[in-house]
């Protein structure tokens, strides 16, 4: 049924700058580099080739043309439209676009102000004055992540179309509208829109769809904060997440490098922490499970791995490394130093993995696997700035990645927070870890 779902096309590579500009009544969203056309589960697929071939011939040409979203009929019955400029009501952070937007119903939107900290960190509110005309009861205002605003949904048919980015936010639209910012939040902007039911917005900056686009606002790189519950009880560590702790909905790891989600493989991770014990659980989907390393200390970053990096603080020093592969293999090092690292060093952690599915076989359909693992505080201690006994309040340093062989070509990372550069030791970034009581 894949083949009916609508085609959902967006535009790719634009975490580095993405952004929404305004001239002549048009709205571009650029730099472009790569349109690719998927359905709603982001597989791409045969059947909608054709389809996805006219829109990316539809949207070069609109792109080329500093892409005015109006249709040729809107273009030859609309008379030109005043020229509208990007005016930040402050220049040093939130845009604002200028100028009437115009809907179907002939409801308006006139002027807008945003008023955000400079810049928005996740936990924080926007706040948003419209100054509207007509019924405004249909609408609803929104924050969303900018590779999401970017989307171009083709319905097909009565489908429904594809689920909300859970990252975004709405609220019933009014004059004076407040909006907070989620976390984790990892894209660079959160572009704020106005959607209405059955009432597109047809004139000033908005998308092909008819959502009216009124400002982006710059958020500030805020990493992954994570509450650690302590366990009365310590769990098995037998790779089996039948624990009361790993019941909880979990963390899903993001894509390392910039922390847009990979619903493709949603790849959930645990922690929790008793006084001897730092714990760390992963549920891995993977329809491929691959990992041919079997000595210890093998590089087993090139195949299906699960990865935790631990530190004190975001020094780059004093860090700890530990991987386990979908075999139950591990690799294990101590780096006093930013990648000067001991790989002779050994832990004495303890570590399960549980397969769903056929390791190393290619032909059949895995479904996933698990693992599930016991690190000692006093080792942590004793190779980084953290001092023992742990106790509440105690913060650390850490990540989480799982690394992918997808069709074993190529390699995708996740990350419980993105590093933002292509270094899983890239520490600057790395999320914070709060021991609760
Ligand atoms: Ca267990
Ligand atoms: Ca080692």
């Amino acid at each position: 049924m894949r083949g009916r779902q609508p085609a959902v096309c967006h535009l790719r590579d634009m975490a580095s700058g993405f952004g929404f500009s305004s001239g002549g009544g048009t709205v571009c969203c650029g730099p472009l580099k790569k349109l690719a056309c998927s359905n709603r589960n982001g597989v791409r697929t045969a059947a909608p080739r054709l389809r996805c071939a006219y829109i990316k011939l539809v949207l070069l040409a609109a792109v080329a043309g500093c892409g005015d979203p109006r249709t040729a009929r809107e273009r030859a019955q609309s008379p030109p439209e005043p020229t509208r400029t990007l005016t930040p009501v402050n220049p040093e952070h939130a845009g604002s676009f200028s100028g009437t937007i115009r809907f179907a119903s002939a409801m308006t939107i006139d002027a807008i102000r945003v008023a955000s900290p400079t810049p928005l960190q996740p936990g924080q509110v926007v706040a948003v004055s419209l100054s509207t005309t007509g019924d405004t009861g249909h609408c609803q205002l929104g924050l969303r992540p900018p590779r999401t605003s970017a989307r171009q949904i083709v319905p097909r048919g009565d489908e429904a179309p594809p689920p909300e980015d859970p990252r975004a936010r709405w609220v019933s639209l009014a004059d004076s509208v407040e909006v907070e910012l989620p976390a984790p939040w990892h894209p660079p902007l959160a572009v704020i829109e106005v959607r209405c039911d059955n009432d597109p917005a047809l004139a000033g900056p908005r998308t092909d769809d008819g959502r009216a686009l009124l400002a982006q606002v710059p958020v500030a790189a805020v990493p992954t904060h994570l509450a650690v519950k302590k366990l009365a009880q310590s769990p098995n560590i037998d790779g089996v997440l039948d624990e009361a702790a790993w019941q909880a909905p979990g963390h899903q790891l993001v894509t390392s490098l910039d922390g847009e989600p990979d619903p493709d493989t949603p790849t959930r991770v645990w922690t929790a922490w008793d006084d001897q014990h730092l714990y760390f659980a992963g549920d891995i989907p993977d329809i491929d499970i691959f990992s041919e390393y079997r000595q210890h200390d093998d590089p087993l970053y090139k195949q299906d791995v699960f990865e935790v990096f631990i530190a004190g603080d975001n020094s780059g020093n004093n860090y700890l490394e530990y991987q386990i592969s979908a075999r139950g293999v591990t690799f294990d090092a101590a780096f006093p130093r930013y990648r000067k690292g001991d790989e002779a060093w050994d832990s004495s952690w303890q570590t399960a993995v549980q397969v769903d599915g056929t390791l190393d076989g290619p032909v059949d359909r895995d479904r996933g696997w698990s693992a599930e693992v016991a690190i000692a505080w006093s080792e942590i201690c004793e190779h980084t700035t953290i001092t023992c006994p742990p106790q509440a309040g105690t913060t650390l340093r850490a990540n989480i990645f799982r690394l992918d062989r997808p069709g074993r070509r190529g390699t995708k990372g996740l990350a419980l927070t993105p590093t933002r550069k292509p270094d899983f030791h890239a520490w600057e970034h790395a999320a914070t870890l709060e021991l609760m009581p």
